[in-house]
């Protein structure tokens, strides 16, 4: 296992108070009424997706506090790799030390500010800041600062750290002092199903980021049902089963004939499963903890491998100890920010990152093992091609709910039989939001 850095309680060590944020009262009382009011089952109420302020709460409340997906250790293999990620208005480094621990830094120089690194990834020896090039280790310890007083204490001027932590391979940060301490339970639950696909070893065959005109959780919304597949995604449905985590009921008589198909699939992959004695349960935690999740297996359709027209393999290496090609696709949901499906020949992995109220990154990263040879084992554009056309059909989609929830005529609607997870998504985020507001907002609860 490669370690990761415990975070050094950040300098100043300030208290963080829990009172309301520097917003007026109304602002506030205005947004918990909000809160108090959404009805349950249906989309949220428009300015909570257009609204500056509450935008402003999200970036504070949700992605200030929570655990968020940012990169992969795979893109900073060695040391001195980093990437940069800005998450709001934080700006944080990754990079890989001189030890092989992976750890996180605020990107801003000690001395008088400066913004350290620019580049979205690159490799390092030392951090040397461009304005009066004080100098740091990418463990984040300073080692050079020209023209200083004999009393000037290098130790004092460390970079400030940031919590970080790699779930199997997957970093994730969190910029509170004090992070949701439930993700160690979440963590030791989802290691036995990760660990078979051994994604500390892995490569990056290709990465995307694309920038939806939507708010972040209209992206997250739509990642969270397949309602949508059948109308939206021709190249992902054949692949995947669009009845898939259908219940009997849910079945219409259109899909039937596939939901025959489906059970099949899901017998022959639960003996794959079994032959390495993979967990054979799903898991669905998403509104009830501070780490909503869900961790669920799905056989795929055609030759059941990979995300090909046809479900045939895509890369002829299989990650870490997966025994058959046809291993179907483990999707992983995480609160805020992520969801991962990882299947027999490559992963492809999300992380979503707000850029604006009605802006969102979405960053896309395909992994292989390390020894598949590009042009020879597998072809990037197949590889890439069905998240590629479906993350664009997506992003129309969310961009079209953007210009309608912005629209006056905007009511909120119900969610359908295979919207569940939907409406978990958006009960975990109003529960977040609804606990940071004051508890006098809420007179009558
Ligand atoms: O990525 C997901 O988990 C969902 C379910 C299938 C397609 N997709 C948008
Ligand atoms: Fe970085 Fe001066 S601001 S060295
Ligand atoms: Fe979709």
């Amino acid at each position: 296992l490669t370690p990761t850095s415990p975070a050094t309680p950040s300098t100043p060590s300030t208290t963080r108070s829990t009172a309301p944020r520097p917003q007026t009262g109304p602002a506030l009382s205005a947004i918990a009424q909000l809160v108090a009011e959404r009805p349950v089952g249906h989309s949220l109420a428009a300015p909570f997706y257009t609204d500056p302020d509450i935008y402003d709460l999200d970036m504070e409340e949700i992605f200030g506090k929570h655990w968020i997906f940012v990169a992969s250790e795979a893109e900073i293999p060695d040391a001195g790799d980093y990437v940069t990620v800005d998450v709001g208005r934080h700006s944080v480094i990754v990079v890989r030390d001189d030890d092989e621990i992976v750890r996180a830094h605020r990107n801003v120089c000690r001395h008088r500010g400066a913004r350290l690194l620019e580049s979205p990834c690159g490799s390092v020896g030392n951090i040397v800041c461009p304005y009066h090039q004080w100098t740091y280790r990418p463990d984040g310890e300073l080692a050079y600062a020209e023209s200083q007083p004999e009393t000037f204490d290098r130790s004092s001027f460390g970079l400030r750290s940031v919590h970080i932590r790699s779930l199997a391979g997957l970093l994730f940060i969190c910029l509170a002092d004090n992070p949701p301490e439930d993700f160690d339970e979440v963590a030791t639950r989802l290691e036995p199903y990760l660990e078979p696909y051994d994604l500390r070893n892995t490569k990056v065959a290709h990465q995307t980021d694309i920038v939806e005109g939507g708010n972040w959780k209209l992206v997250m919304e739509n990642n969270r049902e397949c309602y949508h597949c059948d109308g939206a995604h021709p190249e992902l449905i054949t692949a995947y089963f669009t009845v898939s985590r259908y219940t009997e009921e849910q079945v219409t008589p259109r899909n039937r004939e596939q939901y025959g198909r489906y059970l099949a699939a899901e017998q022959e992959l639960a003996r794959a499963r079994s032959a390495i004695d993979f967990p054979q349960s799903d898991i669905t935690e998403l509104d009830t903890r501070p780490s909503g999740f869900q961790i669920s297996h799905l056989p795929l359709d055609g030759d059941g491998a990979s995300f090909a027209p046809d479900g045939r393999q895509l890369c002829r290496t299989l990650l870490g100890r997966i025994p058959s090609p046809a291993f179907g696709d483990l999707s992983l949901h995480l609160q805020p920010n992520t969801w991962f499906h990882f299947l027999g020949d490559h992963a492809v992995v999300f992380s979503v990152l707000p850029l604006g109220v009605d802006r969102t990154i979405v960053r896309t990263t395909w992994l292989v093992h390390p020894d598949a040879e590009e042009g020879v084992d597998y072809d990037v554009e197949e590889l890439t091609a069905v998240w590629k056309a479906t993350n664009d059909e997506d992003r129309e989609l969310v961009e079209k709910t953007q210009r309608g929830v912005h629209d006056p005529g905007y009511v909120p609607g119900p969610y359908s039989l295979v919207e569940e997870e939907v409406e978990a998504f958006v009960n975990w985020y109003v529960t977040r939001l609804g606990a940071a507001l004051p508890a006098h907002l809420f007179p009558n609860t």
